[in-house]
């Protein structure tokens, strides 16, 4: 068994890479792996075991049609977690993301189609729905994006569902809530706002600080990525949800009361544009069909996030620091 794993240097790409060299998924405790990663500012070489004799590393561009059809013949499945993934950079300059998120997904799949790579999964995310007052989205719902982020990523779940429908490739689309845990990169809110009170640095809160995201652990997500890639049905999505719903502020003080500091450290900015009120996903079709839940509790798994970047200094503070993000820093931070 061979996996291409596009994206693998970066925060969930990495863990699902690293836990399946651990042979933490059942059948693929042999399986080799090819990770191709641009190393953008989001990648880093520091997440994935370098050296791991069934870990193959290729530093390049999805977009790259040359690279990835050379790439691509002897691989059984291909894992697709490639992206620009932060919301704020796309409000800056969406080029980048339609580039890399819609046109790297074509030029994947292509080479999928040519090389015959049996098996893909696509890893979408709970944003391509737009927002929700009330209620949970199933698959089945209509496709509203928001932000030129999401939109990016509507269009690459459509391509890829084409590519299914089209030309038959075996292709499972997976749409995930907002992740947390180790090795997250220090633009999105937790890592952020933890490694802020770790300097003692101000945290910039969006407008209100009442939009509310469905939280769930990175090895949740991962576990139901493989549980998509080896039981998903070709052609059907699976929402990936069953997190925990929290206002910003509600996590703002769960993370204040972890690091021992209190709300002073807080400092209400100007909200994000068009700021999606609230995400909340139905995830009876994953649960029923295979056999997916989520198994690490919100307040454990926040507890050990913070810890982790508290253990963690080096990682953070060298990604931090050297990609000082252009949004960070109109943030105030
Ligand atoms: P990330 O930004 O941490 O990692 C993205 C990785 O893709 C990086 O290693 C980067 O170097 C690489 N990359 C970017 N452009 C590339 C290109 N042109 N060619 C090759 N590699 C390139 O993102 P993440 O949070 O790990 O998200 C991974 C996937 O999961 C994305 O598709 C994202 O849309 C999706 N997702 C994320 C979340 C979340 O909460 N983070 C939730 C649901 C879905
Ligand atoms: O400084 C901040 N202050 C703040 O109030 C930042 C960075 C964020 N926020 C708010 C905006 C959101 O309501 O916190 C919430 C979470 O923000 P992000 O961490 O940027 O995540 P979000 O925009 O919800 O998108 C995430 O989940 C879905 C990922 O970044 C996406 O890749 C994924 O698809």
């Amino acid at each position: 068994m061979k996996v291409l794993v596009t994206g693998g240097a970066g925060f969930i790409g990495s863990h699902y890479v690293r836990t399946l060299l651990e042979g933490g998924y059942e059948g693929y405790e042999s399986a080799h792996v090819t990770v191709i990663d641009k190393l953008t500012y989001a990648g880093n070489r520091d997440n994935l075991p370098y050296s791991h004799p069934r870990l193959e590393f290729v530093q390049g561009d999805i977009c790259d049609p040359r690279l990835v059809r050379e790439l691509a013949p002897g691989h059984d499945a291909m894992v697709h977690f490639a992206a620009e993934s932060h919301v704020d950079r796309s409000l800056e300059s969406a080029s980048e993301f339609v580039r890399t998120n819609v046109g790297g997904t074509q030029n994947l799949l292509d080479a999928c189609l040519s090389a015959g790579v049996e098996r893909v999964v696509h890893v979408s995310t709970d944003e391509v729905y737009g927002s929700i007052e009330k209620g949970s989205w199933t698959e089945e719902w209509p496709l509203a994006p928001n932000s030129p982020y999401a939109a990016s990523k509507a269009a690459s779940d459509l391509i890829a569902r084409s590519y299914w429908r089209t030309h038959g490739l075996d292709l499972t689309i997976t749409r995930c809530s907002n992740n947390y845990g180790p090795y997250q990169h220090p633009e999105k809110l937790i890592p952020l706002f933890v490694t802020n009170l770790l300097e003692g640095v101000p945290l910039p809160l969006y407008g209100d600080g009442l939009n509310i995201r469905e939280w769930l652990h990175v090895d949740d997500h991962c576990r139901a990525i493989q549980l998509a890639l080896t039981k998903g049905r070709a052609g059907e999505i699976y929402n990936i949800g069953g997190g925990n719903e929290q206002t910003n502020r509600g996590i703002t003080d769960l993370l204040l009361d972890l690091v021992g500091a209190d709300s002073s450290m807080i400092r209400r900015v100007a909200d994000r544009k068009g700021h999606d009120l609230r995400y909340a996903l139905d995830e009876t079709k994953i649960r029923e069909e295979l056999g997916y839940a989520p198994r690490v509790p919100f307040a454990q798994g926040l507890a050990d996030t913070v810890a982790w970047y508290q253990d963690n200094p080096g990682w953070w503070k060298a990604v931090k620091h050297r990609h000082a993000g252009a949004v960070a820093e109109t943030a105030g931070v």
